[in-house]
């Protein structure tokens, strides 16, 4: 273990190079505001969202955008497992919307996660549903996803984190951080207008990279003391690529939660999607440091969370400050911490499916298809048992990176192109490189129904990359196939 970690902290190093000192793009803000939270009490969270159209400042900057009650990134909402979310959405937009529960585990149907339901233009709706009480502590992800109008609705601004608070919160190295969500996100341009010809590769991108929809946040890293950065990637189609001037970074935890020990790394690569819990000590020279960003441009990026090797760069490699970290007042040192918890092994597989991500031209321009197919809400692709175990080999033939996403069930990365994954991870979205397979296991616990799975690149999404999963829960329906049988004898 500990020589896979020393191995990958050497590659990515290596990879990253000495990083060359970037610049300030964009000037801090003048004013800093907390990031809204909404807090859970007596089990339960009751908010009110409007999704809107709205104008966006950046600095000097103004865009036309899309918010939830005036806000993007929306309010942070903050849970324990066992609360109840309530979650009336109202829409403004002029256009169907919808939520996804991004990286919670709970049903994909009924009032929960159903990504088929839309809400229409005028229209409220109220979500309901219970964090489940064994639900693992984790950062989470709430955007719309109405198939053909999510890259624009994310991309616009809509979407937003949620804490789960849990076990790790409880460690107390953990507890003694200073802790920062870090909801980054790429806004630019006409967000409506749809990537054209070989844009799409490539999926609808903006060069205001902004922290909680902000530029130049600002952190305070106790002196002797740690900072937990809560980073999720919450771009239609940018991959961030994070490493902090002279301080390594601890990770602590992927899209699942805990990971059983932290990882030291140089770098962090999330593909959009993907979240990351990670730790930074204070124990260099106090000062000032700078988050930077060296977003790969296209095409293939770093392994994801020690997965092994970093990729060519793209043609602009000048990194970007996305934040700064300044030391605070000393406190008692604290160390990072030895363990995390424990991710028990899935069993062996009942069965593999196998998809093949590409992509094609048709007359309305390009798809992306998995085994071939464009996406067809009438058609089940992949039925499973509830409560199997099953592996998906997922290849990626196609000319760029795809960001492969499940819902409802998270996975454990198995392999990637068969060489073992360094470290058990619980995740639900994974990086594959064009040319790469991935191999990753997968549970269906307890939910049964129809649920999706796609490419995180939304636009790629849009344009064909999803499919259908349904979960059947067999014993039940043995049972009424024979009670039928019954009636009919
Ligand atoms: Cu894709």
């Amino acid at each position: 273990m500990s020589l896979s970690r020393r191995h990958f902290l050497t590659l990515s190093a290596a990879a990253a190079g000495s990083v060359a000192l970037g610049r300030y793009l964009w000037p801090a803000s003048s004013a800093i505001e907390p990031v809204a939270r909404r807090v859970s009490r007596d089990g339960l969270l009751d908010v009110t969202f409007t999704a809107a159209r709205s104008r966006l400042s950046f600095g000097r900057q103004s865009l036309a955008g899309l918010t939830y009650n005036g806000r993007a990134p929306g309010e942070v909402l903050e849970l324990k497992p066992g609360d109840t979310l309530r979650l009336t959405l109202d829409n403004q937009l002029g256009e169907d919307t919808n939520l996804h529960y991004h990286g919670l585990h709970i049903p994909p149907t009924g009032r929960a996660d159903d990504v088929f339901r839309h809400i229409h233009p005028g229209e409220s709706y109220t979500y309901e549903f219970q964090i489940p009480a064994d639900h693992p502590a984790t950062l989470a992800y709430y955007h719309p996803h109405v198939h053909g109008r999510v890259a624009k609705q994310v991309f616009g601004g809509l979407g937003g984190a949620i804490v789960v608070r849990g076990a790790i919160d409880e460690i107390p190295e953990v507890r003694s951080a200073r802790e920062e969500i870090v909801f980054l996100k790429d806004f630019g341009g006409d967000f409506e207008r749809s990537p054209r010809g070989p844009e799409h590769l490539q999926g609808r991108q903006g060069d205001i990279l902004t922290v909680n929809g902000r530029l130049g946040e600002r952190w305070t890293l106790p002196q002797n003391g740690l900072l937990r950065l809560r980073l999720l990637n919450a771009s239609a189609a940018r991959f961030f690529q994070l490493k902090i001037e002279d301080h390594l970074l601890y990770l602590i935890g992927t899209d699942g939660g805990a990971i059983e020990r932290p990882v030291e790394m140089e770098t962090i690569a999330l593909a959009p999607g993907e979240r990351a819990d990670i730790l930074v000590k204070g124990d260099r020279e106090p000062g000032t440091y700078r988050v930077l960003d060296r977003s790969p441009q296209t095409g293939r990026m770093g392994r994801m969370h020690g997965m092994g090797r970093m990729h060519g760069r793209g043609r602009n490699n000048e990194p970007t400050a996305i934040a700064t970290i300044e030391y605070g007042e000393p406190v008692t040192p604290v160390g990072i911490p030895e363990s995390l918890g424990t991710i028990d092994p899935l069993p062996e597989p009942e069965t593999v499916h196998r998809i093949d991500l590409g992509h094609g031209m048709a007359p309305g321009g390009m798809v992306f298809l998995m085994n071939g197919k464009a996406f067809d809400g009438d058609r089940v692709d992949i039925r499973a048992p509830l409560g199997g175990v099953e592996d998906w080999e997922v290849a990626n033939r196609g000319m760029t990176s795809h960001p492969f996403h499940i819902h409802t069930n998270p996975f454990q990365i198995v392999s990637r192109d068969g060489e073992a994954a360094p470290f058990r991870v619980w995740k639900d979205t994974v990086n594959i490189n064009p040319g790469e397979v991935v191999r990753l296991r997968m549970r269906y616990d307890d939910f049964p129904g129809k649920t999706v799975y796609h490419c995180h690149v939304l636009d790629h999404e849009d344009a064909g990359m999803m499919g259908i999963l349904e979960i059947e829960d067999r014993t039940r329906a043995n049972k009424q196939r024979s009670s039928f049988t019954h009636k009919q004898t």
